[in-house]
């Protein structure tokens, strides 16, 4: 079941398949995240004390899955803050529209993979806080 954070964002278990060789996680768009994977990227070699993010997007739809190692996600829906542990394959952190984040604490092996509904668009990120602030309290 999902732990939700905020209702556009929650922690979602996947199921881990496996044998005696070791485990595997399949991720099909449209199943296992409700809508059809257009792009797949990742954070990895991350220097000490880096710290990502701090954007919110307007339309797109991501789940971020810290593959190997581990990182935090500070989520943020305009008026309340979380901070998310991530270091587990087999967990998915579900960050829909007009969810601030940002990522820190990346231990050096951290692999963050990043599925996403839609290709990169500039236009869609909202990197301004007080913006974002503004076009949360709007619905938008
Ligand atoms: C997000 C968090 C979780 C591309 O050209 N294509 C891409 O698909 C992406 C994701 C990035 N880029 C370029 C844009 C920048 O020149 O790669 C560079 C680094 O991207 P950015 O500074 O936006 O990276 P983060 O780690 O701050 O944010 C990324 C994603 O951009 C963002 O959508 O939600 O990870």
């Amino acid at each position: 079941m999902p732990v939700e954070i905020f209702p556009n964002c929650a922690l979602y278990p996947l199921d881990v398949l496996g044998d005696e060789r070791g485990s595997l996680i399949a991720i099909e768009g449209g199943r296992d995240v409700p809508f059809e994977i257009a792009r797949v990227y990742y954070i990895f070699g991350t220097q000490p004390d880096v710290e990502r993010g701090f954007h919110a997007h307007r339309d797109l739809n991501q789940y971020a899955v810290c593959v190997t190692g581990s990182c935090t996600v500070m989520v943020d829906n305009g008026s309340e803050r979380r901070t998310i542990a991530l270091g587990r394959p087999d967990e998915a952190l579900r960050l829909g529209p007009m969810i601030w984040h940002e990522m820190r604490d990346f231990s050096p092996d951290c692999v963050l993979m990043v599925l996403a509904d839609a290709h990169y668009e500039e236009a869609d990120y909202i990197r301004d806080y007080d913006q974002f602030v503004v076009a949360a309290g709007l619905g938008r």
